[in-house]
């Protein structure tokens, strides 16, 4: 490869170490990508959580194509297209009962900021004003915005960027290795972390809070499942002191975890939910807002001829994000995806859980089509017992993820029993090189 590296500063990638052994992909299609050489690469990770119905399908390829032909770019403010106004009415018939407004975004963190956004200016044009205060959750990843990061809880990702948002706290994690190492599904116990809320309430009052965000089932920091009754549990307490709650589904919407969204499946639905990747497949960026219509019908004041609520993005309802979007959803439904994870959940269960008793495995976590396995760390060297697997899978033709000393695996939900051995056998293989 003569290919130039030194240009392009790579987001989140160890630079130095990848500029040195470049891992490069050219194509990609179904379950694989290929290297410009040609190696044959098993898609552990659906891309990046979000090519939820493998890569290069035909709907979506073709309605892009279209769509640039027929009108590239339409201005967003004061101007309409129709497939946006189509798409929102699509989403909204899936999306759980209620959030039946769709505001567009062109990424997770973009929607992560707009739904903050949007809580604090709801309280506001109710005339409760003095609710500004945003609660995070430690551990929690929001994307890499201002408004994300400040309620968001990866150390790693806050440190380097100041004080961030004034008025922000957080509620404890919910991983408890000690009681719930190598849960099947959701863990058991854990049930009264949702209970911290009403700690960090009693030390600011319910007045000045105006939201709660978490992810349903975190999956950046390394795939943490909500413990049973915990999400219900939250929901109550944001009730009872007229908080609004935030789902972050950008990884979790669109069929991860074996319903359309992690609300649906349990049964808890937020006022804001946040989601992206999965919604045009990864093929285009996009990300959007649902809102329940009371908090859109609450901006609905004053004289006809003002914006209601001053934001939004040169790119919102991009043509061609929402032409992939419709192809994405059309795919979605010609292939029964959005509970696809659910059918194939159990063979991806027990495929994961073989792993466990493998050197230094210190846990297995599952949900759908997600997997985390959870390594103990080299002492001194946190994340280096876990780079190492993802190399070695790389050299094998697996990706996998990584995060800290968790790998998590995401794939396509086109996948099939075949790719499930492959995935979880190079896996074994590499962790116990690694040993
Ligand atoms: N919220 C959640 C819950 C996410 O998982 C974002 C917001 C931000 O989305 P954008 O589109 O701005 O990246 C995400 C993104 C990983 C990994 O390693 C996860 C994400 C992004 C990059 C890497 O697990 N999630
Ligand atoms: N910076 C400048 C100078 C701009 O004019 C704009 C948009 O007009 C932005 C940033 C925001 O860009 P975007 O709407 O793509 O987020």
């Amino acid at each position: 490869m003569n290919t130039e590296l030194a240009a392009y500063w790579m987001p989140f990638t160890a630079n130095r170490q990848f500029k040195k052994a470049p891992r490069m992909l050219a194509r990609a299609q179904g379950m694989h990508f290929w290297t410009p050489e040609g190696r044959q690469i098993l898609d552990g990770i659906a891309g990046l959580w979000c090519v939820n119905a493998g890569h290069a399908r035909p709907k979506i390829v073709e309605a892009i194509r279209a769509q640039a032909s027929e009108m590239d770019f339409a201005p967003p403010f004061q101007m309409g297209h129709p497939k946006a106004f189509e798409l929102a009415e699509r989403l909204v018939q899936i999306a759980p009962s209620g959030l039946n407004r769709v505001f567009y975004t062109n990424s997770g963190s973009e929607a992560v900021d707009t739904a903050l956004k949007m809580a604090i200016a709801y309280h506001r044009v109710r005339g409760d004003g003095a609710r500004t205060r945003l609660i995070g959750r430690e551990r929690g990843y929001h994307g890499v915005n201002f408004g994300g990061v400040s309620v968001g809880g990866m150390v790693a990702n806050r440190k380097m960027f100041g004080p961030l948002l004034a008025g922000v706290d957080h509620i404890r994690h919910t991983h408890d290795l000690a009681r719930n190492a190598f849960s099947k599904g959701q863990p058991e116990y854990g049930v009264e972390f949702a209970d911290d809320l009403e700690r960090v309430v009693a030390l600011h009052d319910a007045s000045t809070i105006a939201a709660v965000i978490v992810e349903p089932v975190a999956g950046s920091t390394g795939v943490l499942l909500p413990p049973k009754g915990y999400l219900q549990r939250l929901r109550e307490i944001c009730d009872k002191h007229g908080i609004l709650l935030i789902f972050d589904e950008v990884i979790t919407g669109f069929g991860r975890v074996g319903a359309p969204f992690a609300a649906t499946h349990f049964g808890v639905t937020p006022d804001l939910m946040t989601v992206a990747k999965g919604l045009t497949n990864g093929a285009v960026p996009m990300g959007a807002v649902f809102a329940k219509q009371s908090i859109h019908d609450a901006f609905m004041n004053g004289p006809e001829h003002l914006i209601e609520f001053y934001h939004g993005y040169t790119y919102s309802a991009h043509p061609l994000a929402c032409a992939a979007a419709l192809g994405t959803l059309d795919t979605y439904a010609d292939d029964g995806l959005l509970t696809r994870a659910a059918k194939m959940g159990g063979a991806f269960e027990s495929a994961v859980h073989s792993l466990e008793g493998l050197p230094n495995v210190i846990d297995v976590r599952n949900i759908g089509l997600v997997g985390g396995i959870e390594l103990a760390p080299i002492g001194g060297e946190p994340g280096k017992r876990a780079f190492s697997v993802f190399l070695d899978c790389w050299e094998k033709g697996l990706l996998v993820r990584t995060t800290g000393d968790t790998i998590a695996l995401s794939p396509p939900l086109i996948i099939e029993n075949q790719h499930i051995d492959q995935m979880v056998g190079t896996l074994a293989d590499a962790i116990k090189r690694a040993g």
